[in-house]
């Protein structure tokens, strides 16, 4: 098992659109641990493999207050079945230090395979659809600041990169 290294913005890796997984072998299995690992590490409650630069369709996510809920999906997609929108305080491990308002589809039906390639389907709502939607986007090379203003993004830019700056 390995601590990945996480991209941050403004990488233009985290751009890259991520292809689809069509191998469900051991090496995914190990990929998906590596991808859990750096996310206890970090503290998140979502990692997208965009994230730790592997541009394949998977994100590991765990909003359990305990810690011991790994949820996989892989080749994710989303319905929206609600017409109603909840805002969260959202921030991002490529993001580090900076928290946004983002409004999104409240309740979603999620189609997903599993590591063993099993397709699989749930429903979510609050934080769950919204870290499931966050994570989706980075496999599509969207991040959360790109929802808010672009003052705001240049801002949070120009921070990350004077940090990025000082400790290279
Ligand atoms: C996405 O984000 C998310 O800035 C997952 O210093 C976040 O795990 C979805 C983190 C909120 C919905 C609501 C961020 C840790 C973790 C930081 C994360 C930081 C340390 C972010
Ligand atoms: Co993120």
């Amino acid at each position: 098992m390995a601590i990945l290294q996480i991209l941050e913005f403004p990488d233009p890796r985290l751009r890259k659109i991520a292809a689809p997984v069509t191998i469900f072998d051991d090496k995914l299995g190990a990929l998906i641990e590596d991808l859990l690992a750096t996310m206890y590490e970090a503290q998140g409650i979502g990692l997208a493999a965009t994230q730790v630069n592997i541009h394949q369709r998977f994100l590991v996510i765990d909003v359990s207050e305990e810690r011991d809920n790994p949820q996989v999906f892989i080749n994710p997609s989303f319905e929206v079945i609600e017409n109603e929108l909840s805002e969260y305080d959202e921030g991002c491990l490529s993001v580090p230090g900076f928290y946004e308002t983002v409004s999104r589809p409240r309740v979603i039906k999620v189609v997903a395979q599993d590591k063993a390639g099993e397709k699989f389907e749930i429903e979510a709502e609050g934080l769950m659809s919204t870290c499931i939607q966050h994570e989706i986007d980075h496999l599509n090379g969207k991040l959360f600041v790109d929802y808010i203003s672009t003052l705001k993004r240049d801002r949070i830019r120009s921070k990350l990169e004077k940090e990025h700056k000082q400790s290279a």
